[in-house]
């Protein structure tokens, strides 16, 4: 007998099976979005706070061609510290495996192998979307057509302001996936509370949220549900200087020829080093607030 395609471990298996809460959490944050050494603290302390919570973390990724629902302390270490690690949407997953590779999981792929596992709650940072001047370059994640055909609840701080938001937003509706704000009607821009669009609805308890999930398992509707929990105004970037930091961070991108699945990487990387650190620190802050949400809402869907 073969092994299964997909390696949940006991801890992660034995919760689902007992319903107890699990929330599920991505790699590529770690492996690609944020600079080391502060990757692997970031992603410990997620695990950390979520277990704080009594909700069972379930970091996922590809490990040694394993796509793995659960990886232990040991792996997410070694994915956080190694050079050779691939960026792996869905698409990637058969091929990774295959070659044995190594792989941060990106919000599409890391939905997919959660749903596999049962796991109903998912927290990001920001979502992959519509890159700017997407009408020419068709550049827009698969993050969001998974997410249309993936029955998950994903808590992230909206898309940053690197995307397009509003194409975003549009897409979003095409694809029947529900936006709802976690007290707010304004959806988030990642490193500010703010971007400037208005969504429809909101919910204001993790309760409410659930309520959403049930409903839409109820009807057997096969999207995501994305919660936006916005970054506190305190914490956030000061909008002002988020336009000219953009403006240099697609100038740059262009100029170093920079396309594909390297574009989110190298405009994050950009941002952080422009800002000298400062929005790695509104990163973090805004992780933090959507794994607790997310833990939240494990625990209201278990009641
Ligand atoms: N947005 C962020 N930080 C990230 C990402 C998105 O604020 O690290 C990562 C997520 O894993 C997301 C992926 O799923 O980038 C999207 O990449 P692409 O645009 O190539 O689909
Ligand atoms: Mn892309």
């Amino acid at each position: 007998m073969s092994a299964p395609a997909i390696r949940v471990s006991d801890e992660v298996q034995e919760a689902v099976r007992q319903g107890r809460p699990v929330v599920a959490l991505e790699s590529t944050i770690f492996t690609h979005g944020l600079p080391r050494p502060r990757n692997l603290e970031v992603a410990l302390e997620a695990e950390e706070s979520l277990r704080a919570q009594g909700v069972v973390p379930a970091t996922i990724g590809v490990f040694a061609g394993r796509p793995t629902v659960g990886l232990s302390t040991e792996e997410i270490t070694k994915l956080s510290e190694e050079d050779d690690v691939a960026k792996v949407s869905l698409r990637d997953l058969p091929v990774v495996s295959t070659l044995g590779l190594h792989g941060g999981t990106t919000v599409a792929a890391t939905a997919f192998l959660a749903h596999r596992a049962g796991i109903k709650v998912f927290s990001t940072g920001g979502l992959g979307g519509v890159h700017h001047g997407a009408a020419q370059t068709f550049d827009e994640s698969a993050d969001m057509t998974t997410l249309a055909q993936t029955p998950v609840l994903v808590v992230s701080a909206g898309v940053k302001s690197i995307l397009d938001v509003a194409a975003t937003l549009e897409r979003f509706e095409t694809l029947n996936i529900p936006v709802l704000g976690f007290g707010t009607t304004k959806y988030p821009g990642f490193y500010v509370s703010d971007s400037g669009h208005e969504i429809a609805y909101s919910v204001s308890t993790p309760e409410e949220a659930a309520a959403v999930l049930t409903s839409r398992d109820a009807l057997e509707l096969p999207q995501a549900v994305l919660i936006a929990n916005p970054v506190a105004e305190d914490k956030q970037l000061p909008p002002a200087e988020l336009d000219a930091i953009l403006a240099r961070a697609w100038e740059q991108a262009e100029q170093a020829g920079i396309s594909g699945n390297d574009t989110t990487p190298f405009l994050l990387d950009f941002i952080q080093r422009d800002t000298g650190g400062r929005s790695l620190e509104v990163n973090i802050a805004v992780y933090r607030g959507n794994v607790a949400l997310g833990g939240r809402i494990a625990a209201a869907l278990t009641r």
